[in-house]
């Protein structure tokens, strides 16, 4: 059974996660297979991509698969990793992205939702960066991700808590776009897809490419980026890592210790 379910409707490419039993969580499968369905809609020739999970859903996606994290003493957010090959194929997808979400994001899709270039949610759909609840040292170029979206206090807070945040609240800080009744938020999401894929195609991917350009402002000097590298290895060396992943698996509480 496929985990993302794709289809093309006139010039919208819609890609539907589809793995309820483990919350949508996004194992090596399941992203490969996402990233296969955007190669085939843009082959098709969609104008513009809707993200999205079955009508309904209580969790959009429950982040990565955290039994597919890698062991101890290897970085788990690696520049090659699935999870990030996959946001970096949305952020360069050549068409608009639209994430359409119901329910609980969590971890790495919330990256994945503010990879996309708009987010629509329904009321009630709460957003938690989790990994500080893991013991994951989150990398570079998300933290910049957020910090560009929701500005740097917001992003903090979210990172430090860990704790889910509402989408009324979300919403005041820029990361979605506009927060519906349950009830209307397909039909919405369809008729702007539809006003999108009606432009220029041409303009509107080259505005998608000119905006990914123009977000990568924040260059840092190569020490900088080696000793942020040296406090990430610490954090994945640690045995706080390992208990965070082993505490989920054993559905308990983790005891932290600091080293
Ligand atoms: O016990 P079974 O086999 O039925 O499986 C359970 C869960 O183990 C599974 N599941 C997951 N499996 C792997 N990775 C996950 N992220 C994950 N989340 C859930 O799905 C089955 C049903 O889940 P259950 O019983 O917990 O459902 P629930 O309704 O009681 O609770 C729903 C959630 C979403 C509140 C709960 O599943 C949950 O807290 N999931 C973990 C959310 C999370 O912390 N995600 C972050 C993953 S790490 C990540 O994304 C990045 C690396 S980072 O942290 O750095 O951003």
């Amino acid at each position: 059974m496929a985990l993302v379910d794709f289809s093309l409707r006139e010039k919208t490419g819609i890609l539907c996660l589809n793995r309820p039993e483990k919350q949508n969580s996004l194992n090596r499968e399941l992203m490969q297979e996402l990233m296969g369905g955007i190669d085939a809609l843009v082959a098709q020739d969609a104008h513009v991509l809707v993200l999205r999970a079955a009508p309904g859903t209580k969790v959009w996606s429950a982040g990565h698969d955290i039994n597919e994290l890698p062991e101890p003493r290897r970085d788990p957010l690696s520049y090659f990793d699935t999870l990030e090959t996959l946001l970096r194929k949305v952020q360069d997808c050549p068409m608009p992205v639209i994430a359409m979400v119901e329910g609980s994001v969590w971890g790495g899709a919330c990256d994945l939702c503010f990879s996309c270039d708009i987010v629509l949610a329904a009321q009630g759909s709460t957003f938690a960066m989790t990994p500080a609840k893991i013991g994951i040292p989150y990398n570079a170029s998300g933290l910049i991700h957020f910090t560009n979206l929701i500005g740097l206090n917001k992003a903090k807070e979210m990172f430090f808590t860990a704790q889910p945040v509402p989408v009324e609240d979300a919403w005041n800080n820029g990361f979605v776009n506009h927060v519906l009744p349950a009830s209307e938020l397909e039909a919405f999401t369809m008729r702007m897809a539809d006003t999108i894929a009606k432009n220029a195609p041409l303009a509107v991917r080259a505005l998608k490419a000119e905006f990914r350009l123009l977000m990568r402002g924040h260059s840092i000097d190569a020490e900088t980026a080696e000793r942020i590298q040296a406090i990430r290895r610490e954090v994945y060396d640690s045995d706080d890592y390992a208990e965070g992943i082993r505490a989920f698996q054993e559905k308990r509480p983790p005891r932290f210790r600091g080293k």
